[in-house]
């Protein structure tokens, strides 16, 4: 059974994957705009992944017996300057998601929910790879030139990754 106050950080967390699901969708609308089919479909393929993130604690609350909460959510930035300021911000966000998994982490095992920490590991493990993924890609570009024809290049790599 969960306590009061981590069924109020668990529902923060699924808020917080919803608003990443957002915030990519926005950003793959934005490449789509730009001309970028490698990023924009990258991109959108991520957002569907952050909705599986949020359902998945969606389900464990439910399972404790809880109620899940669908709390409102912030509309996201739909204007940016370049490829790359797109991208250093997936960068940024993804840290600011691990940094809120590892809060719950630790509440959890403050706590002795040992059943949540357990549930959390898997949250642990996907923000290592998405970090990885997403500096991956921030690499491209301090070894192409954002823009031209190596633009095209990168946004094809982008592309590229989504089989990956
Ligand atoms: Fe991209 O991360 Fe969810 O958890």
């Amino acid at each position: 059974m969960l306590s009061a106050k981590m069924i109020e950080r668990l529902n923060k967390q699924v808020a917080l994957e919803h608003y990443s699901a957002h915030l990519y969708l926005a950003m793959s609308a934005w490449c789509d705009h730009n001309g970028l089919a490698g990023s924009a479909a990258f991109l959108k393929a991520h957002s569907d992944e952050e909705l599986a993130h949020g359902r998945k604690l969606f389900d464990y609350i439910n399972e404790t017996g809880a109620l899940a909460v669908i709390g409102a959510i912030d509309a996201p930035p739909i204007q940016y300057g370049s490829l790359k300021e797109v991208i250093e911000k997936t960068f940024e966000h993804e840290k600011l998601i691990t940094r809120s998994i590892n809060e719950l982490v630790d509440a959890a095992l403050s706590e002795k929910d040992f059943s949540t920490f357990n549930f959390l590991q898997w949250y642990v493990g996907e923000q290592h790879e998405e970090e990885r993924l997403f500096m991956s890609i921030l690499d491209l570009f301090s070894i192409m030139q954002p823009e031209g024809r190596d633009l095209y290049l990168i946004d094809r790599e982008i592309g590229s990754k989504l089989a990956r």
